[in-house]
């Protein structure tokens, strides 16, 4: 059902809920001034579509153009703090006994707002590793090469997260599966829901028999199927559940 009220019904369960977990994506970061996965796409890459960029086989064919991308959404990250979404999961991991964020972005912001064990499903874009070899490479050499070369096998860099076609961290997901198949909520805030398998963790929580809430500005495929979808945005619905639930 569509809400934009936040239902008494939720807030009485999340007060007492003992497992919660949330799965975001892009959109909570939106209004940290991070275009969306599927905003991103503008000026130099605004004809690309983003699964066309995401992917191994782009950068083998084009390593400067996504390597480039990834550079400029690397320096829209560093000048982006968390917003008062990102500020509110914080607050309802210190009430919840047992809290599980997974997250599908790579920007480091759960993090940044002080939330402990973020799941990254998807990797994170301060970090770097080596094409060839797979390991994480933390300095080389700046000779203006894009992208910059490996310093041990001479391989290309490329960015620590997981492209299209890629395996997700299986330790990750497990985590993650296992987490969403005991939860008594289920959040999926600020995603499109249409990339897997991360979308697919709310369907654990529901053979679970969780209560499962989107919030989203703009309903998802998935709506009609939860509990409850809150329309709107995170950084103003969060606050207002916080407060609502726990005070
Ligand atoms: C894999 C890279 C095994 C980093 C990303 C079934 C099972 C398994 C795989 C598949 C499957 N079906 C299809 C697949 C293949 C594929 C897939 O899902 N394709 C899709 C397009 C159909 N999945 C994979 O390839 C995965 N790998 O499963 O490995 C395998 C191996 C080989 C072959 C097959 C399978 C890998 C998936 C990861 C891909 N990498 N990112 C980066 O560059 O960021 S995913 C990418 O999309 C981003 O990470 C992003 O996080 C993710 C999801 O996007 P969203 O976060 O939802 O962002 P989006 O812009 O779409 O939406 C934003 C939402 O926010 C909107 O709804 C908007 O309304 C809302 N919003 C806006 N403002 C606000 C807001 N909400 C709240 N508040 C606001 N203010």
């Amino acid at each position: 059902m569509n809400e934009t009220t936040l239902p008494q019904s939720l807030i009485e369960k999340l007060r007492f809920a003992n497992r919660v977990v949330v799965l975001t994506g892009a959109g909570i970061s939106a209004e940290s001034r991070i275009p969306t996965f599927r905003d991103a796409l503008t000026g130099l890459w605004a004809k690309y579509k983003p699964e066309e960029l995401a992917t191994p086989e782009a950068f083998i064919s084009n390593p400067k153009l996504v390597w480039d991308w990834y550079q400029w959404r690397c320096s829209l990250v560093s000048h982006a703090s968390p917003n008062p979404g990102h500020n509110a999961l914080v607050q309802m991991e210190k009430h919840v006994p047992h809290f599980t964020l997974v997250t599908q972005n790579v920007d480091s912001l759960h993090a940044r707002a002080g939330n402990n064990h973020v799941l990254e499903l998807h990797g994170n874009i301060s970090r770097t590793r080596c094409f060839q070899e797979n390991t994480i490479v933390t300095s080389w050499k700046e000779d203006g090469q894009s992208p910059p070369r490996c310093p041990s096998c001479g391989g290309m860099l490329r960015p620590d997260v997981v492209w299209f076609g890629e395996s997700l961290p299986q330790d990750v997901l497990e985590q993650a599966a296992k987490a969403s198949a005991a939860c008594d909520v289920f959040f999926s805030i600020g995603t499109s829901a249409v990339v897997f398998p991360a979308a697919s963790l709310v369907y654990e929580a529901m053979r679970n028999r969780a209560v499962t809430v989107e919030i989203n500005p703009t309903p998802t495929a998935q709506a009609g199927e939860l509990s409850y979808a809150l329309q709107g945005p995170a950084g103003e619905i969060l606050p207002a559940l916080i407060e609502e639930t726990w005070g």
